[in-house]
């Protein structure tokens, strides 16, 4: 789309750029370049017209683009493809999508914003544009399908780790699927896997991260927060991408490789938000607290319980709180 293009011009130049090379690069009118340039703004691009001189695209290290991650990841290996999306239903479903056309991955889809943001169990994640991160990847990992749920676990700590590298936040993990900065949730991961009798076809590794949000909605208000908000100035966005895929690469061969997570155990435990805190584990079997004391090398939090029994709890239908507030 010619939106597109003239996003990546001025992008690329850095600087004004007349509209009359922008006519001439990509063959229309004055007019059409004017159009494309409203809808960029009416998407929150900030762009300046000039007389004389042109347009220039303010405030960039802040967008998002395919230009912005096709530098952050030139170096890299792990990601064989990338795509940048203005609005999406949902990146997880993108990448069901690309699976089912027989994409090899591992392909990462980032959205500006999501219509149907999801969470665990159909949980609304909200996903407005602007402020934050959406993204989503197509991983095909030789994995056995019962180990899956671990990559949760490899995600919560490359999120933790690309967040502490990028911001200099003490970001911590929320077991199993969530990433907090002092007690409040910055970042959520939804992993999902389609089985192919008993092995692995593919896996779609979710993360939604508030980067730049200023509020939230009413119902979230009390357990969310920003990066922003945190760090009191805006964050971004691109060099916190690159950072957790840099981690993600490492620890999730590390994970594969060995078949454990025994090797990245020490590492998750010193980011373990719960650790030596008071959960109450809400088990459909019944409720009970504890104190959590670690993870186990299969990926269960170890919770030493009230009665003084260890119990190693498996994430899925089992939810665990913090006694005092969200961790
Ligand atoms: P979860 O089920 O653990 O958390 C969902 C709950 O979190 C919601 O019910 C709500 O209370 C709260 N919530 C909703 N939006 C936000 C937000 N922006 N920040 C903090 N809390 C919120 C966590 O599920 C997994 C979320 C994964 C989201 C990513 S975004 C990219 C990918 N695409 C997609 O549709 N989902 C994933």
């Amino acid at each position: 789309m010619l939106k597109d293009d003239i996003l990546k011009a001025l992008l690329e130049a850095g600087d004004y750029c007349s509209g009359q090379a922008l006519c001439e690069r990509f063959h229309v009118t004055r007019t059409a370049v004017w159009k494309a340039v409203a809808r960029l703004r009416d998407e929150g691009y900030t762009i300046k017209a000039r007389q004389n001189r042109g347009y220039r695209l303010q405030n960039t290290e802040y967008l998002l683009s395919q230009a912005s991650l096709d530098e952050a990841f030139a170096a890299q290996t792990f990601l064989k493809r990338w795509v940048f999306l203005q609005q999406t239903d949902s990146t997880n479903l993108e990448v069901k999508r690309a699976a089912a056309a027989g994409d090899p991955g591992p392909t990462l889809f980032v959205a500006e914003e999501q219509t149907a943001g999801r969470g665990r169990r159909g949980r609304n994640w909200s996903s407005p544009p602007g402020s934050g991160i959406w993204m989503s990847l197509l991983l095909r990992p030789k994995l056995r399908p019962e180990r899956a749920s671990i990559l949760t676990l490899v995600t919560a700590l490359a999120v933790t780790d690309g967040i502490r590298e990028a911001t200099g936040l003490e970001a911590a993990i929320k077991w199993p699927n969530d990433v907090v900065v002092k007690g409040k949730k910055v970042a959520g991961i939804l992993t999902e896997m389609s089985t192919d009798m008993d092995r692995i076809e593919f896996v779609v590794i979710g993360i939604g991260i508030n980067v730049n949000t200023e509020s939230f909605p009413e119902e979230i208000q009390s357990v969310a927060t920003s990066l922003a908000i945190e760090q009191g100035k805006r964050a971004a966005r691109t060099p916190i991408i690159a950072a957790i895929w840099k981690y993600f690469a490492a620890y999730e061969r590390l994970f594969e490789e060995t078949s454990s997570f025994a090797a990245l155990k020490e590492r998750y435990e010193t980011l373990l938000a719960n650790r030596n805190r008071e959960v109450r584990v809400l088990d459909p079997d019944g409720e009970y607290t504890g104190t959590a004391v670690g993870i186990t090398e299969e990926g269960e939090l170890l919770v030493l319980r009230d009665n003084q029994s260890l119990t190693a709890v498996r994430s899925g239908e089992v939810s665990v709180r913090g006694i005092y507030g969200y961790v």
